[in-house]
Parts: C-alpha cells; structure tokens; sequence
C-alpha cells in the first residue's frame, strides 16, 4: 500500500497526514532535511490558527508576488528540501510562466541533498536547475549560512527572488542586496516575513497553485498595469491582517470554548 495512502480520504485530518507521509518519504530520499520536519510542524501550528485556508489578505500577497515575478527582469525561485517535496511540479510552472530560474539552495548542504532535489524538479518537468553539481560558486557575504553559497547565473545575478520557507538570515541579507523578495511562511512574526518585500501568509501547498494560476491571468497586463499592481501593495497591512485573522480566531474560540470551523468548511 502507498505510504500516502493507508488514511482513508473520510479521516478528518486525511490531508495534513497524507504531508506528513510524504515529508517523511523525502526523508529517506534525502530531499527533506530532518529539520525540515520540525519547520512543517511549526508551520502546521500556524496554519491551524490561520484556520487552514486562503486568507483575502494571502490572495492580495499573491497578486502582488505574480505581478513582481512578472516584472521581473532576472527572477529566480529558490528550491529547498521541503518546497521541493511538496510542490515540485508548480515550482516548475511557476518558473516557465513567469521566466524565472530554478535554483537549488540548502541551509542545510549535505552530501546527496542537491541530487535528490535537483531530480524531484527534473520529474517534475523542468530543463535547468541551478545551484547543482558544484555550480553554487558565488557567495554572498551577508547571509551567514551554507544559504551564502548560491549560483551566479542565478541568485547571486537575480533582481527578485522567491524564497519560500526561509530561514530569516537570508532574507535580510538579500534584501540588503538591494534584491525584492518574495516568500511565503505561515508564520507572519518570522523574521522572514517581516522582511520581505511580498509575504504570502499560507501554507505553500495552497498558495503554490494559486501563484500559478494568477501569473498566467496577470501575464496578459502590461507593465504598467503590473507596476500598478505592485505599487498599491502594502506589506505591512498583509501581515497585520494575517495576525487580526489568527486574533480573531483565537478570541472566539477562547470566548466560545468551541473549534471554530473554518470559512470554507462552513455550511
Ligand atoms: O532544505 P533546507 O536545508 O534548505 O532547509 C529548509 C528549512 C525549511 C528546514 C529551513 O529553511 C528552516 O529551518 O526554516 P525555518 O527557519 O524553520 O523557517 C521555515 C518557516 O516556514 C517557518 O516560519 C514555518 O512556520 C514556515 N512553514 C513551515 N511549513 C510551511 C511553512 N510556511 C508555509 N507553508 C508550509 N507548508
């Protein structure tokens, strides 16, 4: 029987069980670093508060991240274990509708780690994966982790770059680089998410499809039309909505003392 699989589909947590047995699958192919399972059980505590869903204010965050991809003269989409094992397939179309390149970056660059991913994008579908076989040679001296070491036809040459689920370290080094970055973390207090440019405030298994969808809607625009779009994005009002919605959750269920079933599960 498939790992993913021996939970039928009437479980009431099929979904989040069926992640798991895939995360810990990636494990055992080394695509998934073992921190990488703590990072998505703090991001699934997250997002039982979120209520599990796409917020208004995650879709805003979205839009915008399409529409700076979209302008984007050098994007670039950074590629960790656990994005990898989650969204192989929407990372690659994310990359050829917006025309941004696959890097692969590790906090954590253990032997094999690089291999594995790089093949997970390769089934996926995509034809260049950067930061792979020894190409990971520039070095970025504001970021203070293995993260420094990156690809220079890639992040090290990139004008906007999408890290999603990133350790903060990075993103303040890139964006003092004078480099946009977009992320998404279900934690909208990281430091990550107070940092960047664009947070989409989601779990990457629901935004990643939507990202697709809406850069090719926006990909009809023209520039202006997308500078527009970006230029009307708030940031900060993003992550405050995303922690009035977490608020708000918590306040009725402490008032009420009862699951507050989310939006979309509702009748
Ligand atoms: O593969 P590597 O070696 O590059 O390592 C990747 C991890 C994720 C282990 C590494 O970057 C790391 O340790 O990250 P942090 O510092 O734990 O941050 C990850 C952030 O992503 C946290 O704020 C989590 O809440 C958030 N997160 C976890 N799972 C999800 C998520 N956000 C969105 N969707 C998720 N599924």
């Amino acid at each position: 029987m498939n790992e993913e699989n021996h939970v039928s589909r009437k479980h009431p947590r099929a979904e989040s069980i069926r992640i798991r047995e895939r995360l810990t699958r990636h494990v055992k192919t080394r695509v998934l670093a073992l921190a990488g399972l703590i990072a998505h059980g703090r991001g699934e505590a997250f997002d039982y508060i979120l209520g599990e869903e796409t917020t208004p204010s995650a879709s805003k965050a979205i839009t915008a991240a399409a529409a700076v991809l979209l302008l984007a003269e050098r994007p670039v989409l950074s590629v960790n274990g656990n994005v990898a094992a989650l969204c192989a397939r929407e990372l690659v179309e994310l990359s050829r509708v917006t025309g941004a390149k696959l890097e692969v970056n590790l906090f954590h660059r253990l032997p094999g780690r690089e291999e594995a991913i790089e093949e997970v994008l390769r089934e996926a579908g995509a034809e260049e994966v950067l930061g792979v076989e020894g190409s990971a040679l520039a070095r970025i001296d504001e970021v203070f982790s293995d993260r420094r070491r990156v690809d220079p036809r890639g992040i090290y040459a990139a004008d906007v770059v999408f890290v999603p689920l990133e350790d903060g370290d990075r993103t303040e080094g890139l964006i003092r680089m004078g480099k946009r970055v977009i992320t998404v973390d279900l934690n909208p207090m990281s430091r990550t998410a107070q940092f960047a440019n664009v947070t989409i405030v989601d779990n990457v298994v629901r935004a990643m499809p939507l990202l697709v969808r809406e850069a090719e809607r926006l990909r009809e625009l023209c520039r202006n039309e997308l500078r527009g779009i970006v230029d009307a994005f708030d940031n900060g009002e993003v992550l405050s909505e995303a922690m009035g919605t977490m608020e708000l959750r918590l306040r009725a269920l402490s008032e009420k003392g009862v699951y507050i079933e989310p939006r979309s599960r509702r009748a």
